[in-house]
C-alpha cells in the first residue's frame, strides 16, 4: 500500500528527572491524570519508589509515553534503569527550593547517557513569590543552557498548557535513536495476569514486536513467544521502537524474568561477561576500581580494567546484553562516569590498541589471524573492505601472507625424505589453506610438486639395502623410519610391523610360498609358513600381519585363507 502524504510521529518516551519532593509525580498526574505511585508503600509514605509510566496526550496529538522515576538519592539506580532508553527529559525543579543534589546527579546521567533534548518544568510556582520564581529561573537557565524552561503548577493547573506545547515543540524534533537496531526492549516490569501468564514491560528500544513473535529472554537464554502485544493497555499487531510496550509471554513463570533481562531477537545481540568501553568520568576511575555498570535496565558490579587514558574494559558479575554505541552509567557512592560501548563482546586483554581503533571505525585493523567473521558483525556495519575471507573466517591479507611465509620456512626446514608439515591442527585449516600454494596428501602439507629425494643420503641407502639382502628372510630393525619409509616408496624395501623391514626380493619370495600353499591347500597356519620361507617364528608372524595388512589374507582361526582378489590372480 502506497504511503502518500501521512506523516506519523515517531512514538518517544520522556522520563521525569530531579530531586526528591520537587514534585515529579505529582506533575505527571496533573499532565496525564494518572497516579504513577501505585505501590501501598509509595502511596503510604508520599515518594516514588518505582518507575510509573503514563501516557501523555499533546495538543498536536501527538502521543508521548512518561516515565516516572524516583528522586531519592536511594533510588538514583531505578532512576538509570528508567532513563535509559528515554528519547527527552521532563527536569522538575521545585521553584522554592532551586536545583539539589539529585538534580544536579539526575542531569549529570542524563548527559552521560546522551539524552540532550527536554523541557525543565519549574513547578510549585503558586506557593513562593514572584522573586523567588525569578530567581529559580535564572538558575535553571544556568544550569541547562538552551532548553526551555516553563514555569508550572501542579496545583492550580497554572503552566500545564504551556509545557505539553514545551513538550510538543521538543519532541517534534527529536527522532528515535538507533531505532534500526535489531529487536531489543530491557524488561522494567514483569508481573503475572491470570489467563495471560507472564507479562513484561519495557521502553522497546529498537526493532519491532509482534504477536507470535519468537524472541529470546538475555542473558537467561529462555525462548518465548509474544502471545500478545500492548502499547499503553490497547492491543497493537506491532509494537514499534521508542514505545512502552507489555508484552505475554505464555509459559514462563515470572521469577523467571526479572528487571533487567533483554527481550531480544534471536541472534541480534551477545551477550557477555565483558565490554569494551570509551570512558566518559565525572570523577577518577581507578585500575581495579568497583563500579556498578548500569546498562538498560540492568546493573551488575564490575571491576574496572584501564586501557589508557580514553578507554576501559568492564569485567562483570554478570553477564549483560549490549551493543556498538550503547550508553552506560557507572556507579560507586555516586554517579562516577559512563561510557560509550565499543566492543559489547570483546576478548579478555589489556591494551588499548584494538579498542582505540575499534572506536575510529576502524574494524579491519583489529583483525590479524583467522576469526570467525560473525563475531565482527555486533563492532561493525555491512561488509568489512580490506578483511580476507574463506568460509566463516575473516583475517587480513599481511596474516595471510606472513602465514604462507612460515609455512614454507617450516617446509624447507623438513626432511627432504619427507619434505612436507603436518596439517596445522586450527579449527580455519580446512576453510583457509586452499587459499594457499601448498598440496595437502593425507596428513601433510608440501609444497606444490614436491618430491622426496635421499639428499646426500644414497650411501646410507645402498648400505641399508645390502643389508638386507643379506639377511635374506630374516627381518632387519631400521631405525631410521624415515629413510624405510622412503626406500619402501620406491620398490627397495618393505617394512614390516615393530620397525622391522625385508628386502623387496626375499618379501616376493614369501609371497610366492604363500600363495602357492594357500591355493593348492586352501590356507595356512603360522608353523607351515615358517617351515616352508625358513625363518623364525617372529618374522613368520610379521610377514603374515603385512600380508593381512595388504589385504593378500584374512584370519580364520589360527589359518589364513586368501582373500578373493588373491586367490585367482
Ligand atoms: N504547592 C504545591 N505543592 C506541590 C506541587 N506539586 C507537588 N507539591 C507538593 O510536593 C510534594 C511532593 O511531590 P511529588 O510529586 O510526590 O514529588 P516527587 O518526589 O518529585 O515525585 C507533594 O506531596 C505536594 O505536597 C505544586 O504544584 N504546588
Ligand atoms: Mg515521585
Amino acid at each position: 500500500m502506497p504511503r502518500v502524504g501521512r506523516c506519523v510521529p515517531t512514538p518517544l518516551t520522556v522520563g521525569t528527572a530531579g530531586h526528591i519532593d520537587h514534585g515529579k509525580t505529582w506533575l505527571v498526574r496533573a499532565l496525564t491524570g494518572k497516579d504513577t505511585d501505585r505501590l501501598p508503600e509509595e502511596q503510604r509514605r508520599g515518594i516514588s519508589i518505582d518507575l510509573g509510566y503514563a501516557p501523555l496526550e499533546l495538543p498536536d496529538g501527538r502521543r508521548l509515553s512518561v516515565i516516572d522515576v524516583p528522586g531519592h538519592e536511594r533510588f538514583v539506580r531505578t532512576m538509570v534503569a528508567g532513563a535509559t532508553g528515554i528519547d527527552l527529559f521532563l527536569l522538575v525543579i521545585d521553584a522554592g527550593e532551586g536545583a539539589r543534589a539529585q538534580t544536579h546527579e539526575h542531569l549529570a546521567i542524563l548527559r552521560l547517557l546522551g539524552i540532550r533534548h527536554g523541557v525543565v518544568a519549574l513547578t510549585k510556582v503558586d506557593a513562593v513569590d514572584a522573586d523567588a520564581v525569578e530567581l529559580a529561573d535564572e538558575e535553571a537557565h544556568e544550569l541547562v543552557p538552551g532548553v526551555e524552561v516553563v514555569r508550572v503548577s501542579a496545583r492550580t493547573g497554572e503552566g500545564l498548557d504551556e509545557l505539553r506545547a514545551a513538550l510538543g515543540r521538543v519532541a517534534g524534533s527529536v527522532e528515535h535513536a538507533r531505532a534500526d537496531l535489531p529487536t531489543r526492549l530491557y524488561v522494567d516490569r514483569s508481573f503475572s495476569v491470570p489467563g495471560f501468564g507472564t507479562v513484561v514491560t519495557g521502553t522497546l528500544w529498537s526493532g519491532s514486536i509482534g504477536m507470535g513473535d519468537q524472541l529470546l529472554l538475555e542473558p537467561s537464554g529462555l525462548a518465548v513467544r509474544a502471545r500478545s502485544v500492548q502499547v499503553h493497555e490497547r492491543d497493537v499487531d506491532r509494537a514499534e521502537p521508542g514505545q512502552r510496550v507489555a508484552v505475554s509471554l505464555p509459559g514462563i513463570e515470572r521469577r523467571q524474568v526479572t528487571r533487567g533481562e533483554a527481550l531480544v531477537v534471536p541472534g541480534g545481540y551477545p551477550t557477555s561477561y565483558r565490554l569494551d568501553i570509551a570512558l566518559d568520568e565525572l570523577e577518577p576511575i581507578e585500575d581495579g576500581a568497583r563500579v556498578q555498570v548500569h546498562l538498560g535496565t540492568m546493573h551488575s558490579p564490575a571491576r574496572v580494567v584501564r586501557l589508557g587514558e580514553q578507554f576501559v574494559q568492564l569485567r562483570l558479575a554478570s553477564p549483560v546484553v549490549g551493543a556498538r554505541g550503547d550508553r552506560l552509567i557507572l556507579r560507586g557512592e555516586t554517579t562516577l562516569g559512563g561510557g560509550t560501548i565499543v566492543d559489547p563482546a570483546p576478548p579478555r586483554h589489556r591494551t588499548e590498541a584494538r579498542v582505540a581503533l575499534l572506536a575510529r571505525g576502524d574494524v579491519a585493523a583489529t583483525i590479524d589471524a583467522p576469526l570467525r567473521a560473525d563475531s565482527l558483525r555486533f563492532v561493525a556495519d555491512g561488509e568489512l573492505e580490506g578483511v580476507e575471507r574463506a568460509g566463516p573466517w575473516a583475517f587480513s591479507a599481511a596474516w595471510l601472507t606472513a602465514y604462507e611465509a612460515e609455512l614454507r620456512a617450516r617446509i624447507s626446514a623438513a626432511d627432504p625424505i619427507d619434505p612436507g608439515v603436518p596439517v596445522p591442527a586450527e579449527a580455519w585449516a580446512d576453510d583457509v589453506l586452499p587459499r594457499l600454494p601448498f598440496e595437502r596428501r593425507g596428513s601433510k602439507l608440501y609444497v606444490m610438486g614436491a618430491v622426496a629425494t635421499l639428499d646426500g643420503r644414497e650411501e646410507e641407502a645402498s648400505a641399508l639395502e645390502q643389508e638386507l639382502a643379506s639377511a635374506g628372510v630374516r627381518a632387519t630393525k631400521v631405525p631410521d623410519d624415515e629413510l624405510a619409509r622412503f626406500l619402501e616408496g620406491h620398490g627397495r624395501l618393505v617394512r614390516l610391523g615393530d620397525g622391522y623391514a625385508i628386502g623387496a626380493a626375499a618379501f616376493d619370495v614369501a609371497k610366492d610360498v604363500l600363495l602357492t600353499e594357500c591355493r593348492a591347500e586352501g590356507g595356512i597356519s603360522l608353523a607351515r609358513f615358517r617351515d616352508l620361507v625358513g625363518t623364525g617364528r617372529r618374522d613368520a608372524q610379521l610377514l603374515l600381519e603385512r600380508f593381512d595388512a595388504d589385504g593378500v589374507t584374512r584370519r580364520l582361526g589360527d589359518r589364513r585363507v586368501l582373500r578373493r582378489a588373491a586367490r585367482t590372480a
